[in-house]
């Protein structure tokens, strides 16, 4: 079966872009997965632990042929893979990847929520999302990403990165 997710990327140790970049090329390194959609990357403020540097932070559509346990488990051997160590609960990491959505999904078992319970909390999952897929539907909550989005009054600090490359330069 083939099945829709979007992964949400971060990492706040090192070099941030190569983590980001390597963690994608990563997944997309069996043909169990395909790309089909990448969005800019972005420089953005610590939410929750606020003590922390800032993040880079981008969202990847794939199409996968795993369950999404068997997904969970694959994107937490690539973050340990690229040198996560668990420390502190939303502390600094090297790489995280979370699965946002997987097709229209609800999952609530102790080892994996689906969507992911903060995403529609944060400007750095939905303004990534939005360059995605802006009337993709959050199927618990039952509203567009980009309505989620406008719900968000504050300013949380997320900037797209400019990437020299991008321009040949
Ligand atoms: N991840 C967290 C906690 N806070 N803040 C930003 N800006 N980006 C993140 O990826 C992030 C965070 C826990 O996973
Ligand atoms: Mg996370
Ligand atoms: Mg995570």
């Amino acid at each position: 079966m083939r099945h829709i997710a979007y992964i949400g990327i971060g990492s706040n140790l090192g070099d941030k872009v190569y983590h980001c970049e390597k963690a994608i090329s990563e997944i997309l390194r069996t043909d169990r997965h395909k790309l089909l959609a990448k969005s800019s990357l972005f420089t953005t403020k610590p939410v929750g632990y606020t003590a922390q540097d800032s993040f880079v932070n981008g969202v990847i559509k794939i199409e996968t042929d795993l369950e999404p346990l068997d997904l969970f488990r694959v994107l937490k051997k690539i973050e340990s893979r690229l040198g996560r160590k668990e420390t502190l609960h939303w502390g600094p990491r090297v790489i995280d990847l979370d699965i946002l959505f997987f097709d229209e999904e609800e999952i609530r078992s102790e080892e994996l929520r689906i969507p992911h319970p903060h995403l529609h909390e944060r400007q750095f999952v939905l303004i990534p999302l939005v360059e995605i897929d802006r009337s993709l539907i959050h199927p618990v909550l039952k509203r567009s990403i980009e309505e989620l989005l406008e719900d968000l009054k504050e300013d949380q600090g997320v900037e797209k990165l400019q990437l020299a490359v991008e321009n040949g330069k």
